[in-house]
């Protein structure tokens, strides 16, 4: 009998997400104050840490910010291209251990737990993590890694930006000691004041009273608490569902009804659904056209194709006939397509009579160069030849 290996949970924490990624994308942002936000609540998305420094923060009204950081670049932010950039790494992370839980938009946890026998202490597992992360996205992240979730949540938050923290069975009952109570993820503004009431300060001190006191006086909550307290978290990694469908759609400056030019707006949108796809290692059978008119009816048409795919010129082809079979009586005001019914494209297709095999295989090459130059150069970099010709719309905004 062999025994268990040690329990190790890793959490990651982009480093000021939103603001690293426009600092990325445009290098004229980069060591400034930056401050994302925009939109009806008039809040801070996020702030750059150069922004920080001010006591900018996320949640805090933008006239605020702007009186605190006159100086400081507003702008409103790019959400699909966030999604993007989280898909990058997300995708990274699924390539260390099939046990990766996506907890938010830039969050997650990996159960690590035996890795060090095949691949060397956490640490090193973890560095590696960090590392390969910036290498390929250009982003800077935290990590923390512990026995449990909770802990390695909180750990991930403690050297931040590009921090890594470790904290082993052993240190964790003297960490409990002096943590403030507030850390627990959970713990909110009404339970910090009942803690305060109670003179608890420190994550520890939850356990000088009994968990029935805490059940009564919290609910549910007071056994988690108590729980917590003690170090303790069974909840494991949970991987998520895969996804089951791709899209991309975008709402014209001005009603359009003129096929061609509707024609470009799908291979843009092919060529950023299919890149999406192709990076995942996902394909899906059914392709569907959506588009909105001047007066917002709706209408969708669906294609099921006999294999899966991910090439761009199959998922615009098919979105484009789809369109041309469409009569257009009013102009549109959007359009849209998506790939959906995903099966994993494998080899095994190859062994299928396929006369056009080589015509696959030759938009297969296209887009992986495509794609290479992509991730070099960033999205705005990558337009196929079929794009630049006169009357075709700027950039879709995203
Ligand atoms: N976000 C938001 N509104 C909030 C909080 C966050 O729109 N009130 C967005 C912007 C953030 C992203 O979610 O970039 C991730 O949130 P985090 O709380 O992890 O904050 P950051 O990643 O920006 O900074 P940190 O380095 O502190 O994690
Ligand atoms: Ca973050
Ligand atoms: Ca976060």
């Amino acid at each position: 009998m062999g025994t268990e290996p040690a329990p190790w949970i890793l959490h990651l924490d982009m480093d000021a997400f939103f603001a690293s990624v426009e600092q990325l994308d445009i290098p004229e942002y980069r060591g400034k104050a930056l401050i994302i936000g925009a939109g009806k609540r008039g809040v801070v998305s996020t702030a750059s840490y150069e922004a920080r420094r001010f006591g900018v923060h996320s949640a805090m009204p933008l006239f605020q910010a702007r009186r605190l950081c006159p100086h400081g670049i507003f702008i409103p932010g790019r959400m699909k291209r966030y999604q993007e950039k989280s898909r990058e790494v997300m995708s990274i992370l699924d390539r260390f251990s099939p046990l990766v839980e996506q907890a938010s938009i830039d969050e997650a946890y990996l159960d690590l737990t035996g890795l060090e026998r095949l691949c060397g202490p956490v640490r090193t597992i973890a560095g590696t993590i960090q590392r390969t992360i910036r290498d390929e996205t250009g982003l800077s992240c935290s990590l923390g890694v512990a026995p449990v979730k909770f802990l390695a949540k909180i750990a991930s938050d403690l050297r931040k930006p590009a921090g890594l923290t470790i904290l082993t069975p052993e240190e964790i009952p003297s960490f409990l000691q002096t943590l403030p109570v507030g850390k627990i993820p959970g713990v909110g503004r009404r339970t910090l004041e009942i803690l305060e009431t109670l003179g608890i300060r420190a994550a520890a001190e939850v356990g000088r009273l009994p968990p029935a006191f805490w059940r009564k006086r919290l609910g549910k909550f007071g056994d988690v608490l108590y729980a917590r307290a003690q170090g303790l978290d069974s909840r494991p990694v949970e991987p998520g569902s895969a996804p089951k469908s791709e899209s991309a759609e975008n709402t014209f400056p001005a009603d359009l009804n003129d096929k061609e030019e509707l024609g470009v707006w799908l291979l843009r949108q092919a060529e950023r659904v299919g890149h999406s796809l192709r990076r995942r290692n996902l394909a899906g059978r059914t392709i569907t056209l959506k588009v909105t008119f001047a007066d917002f009816s709706q209408k969708t048409r669906s294609r099921t194709l006999r294999q899966p795919t991910n090439l761009t010129r199959t998922i615009y082809e098919t979105a484009r006939s789809l369109l041309d079979e469409l009569s257009l009586e009013r102009p549109l005001r959007l359009i849209g397509l998506g790939v959906s019914h995903f099966g994993r494209e494998t080899r095994q297709f190859a062994l299928l009579p396929a006369p056009d095999e080589e015509a696959r295989k030759r938009d297969a090459a296209l887009d992986a160069a495509l794609d290479a130059l992509r991730g070099r150069f960033g999205t705005k970099a990558v337009i196929r030849g079929k794009l630049f010709r006169p009357g075709a719309p700027a950039e879709p905004r995203r």
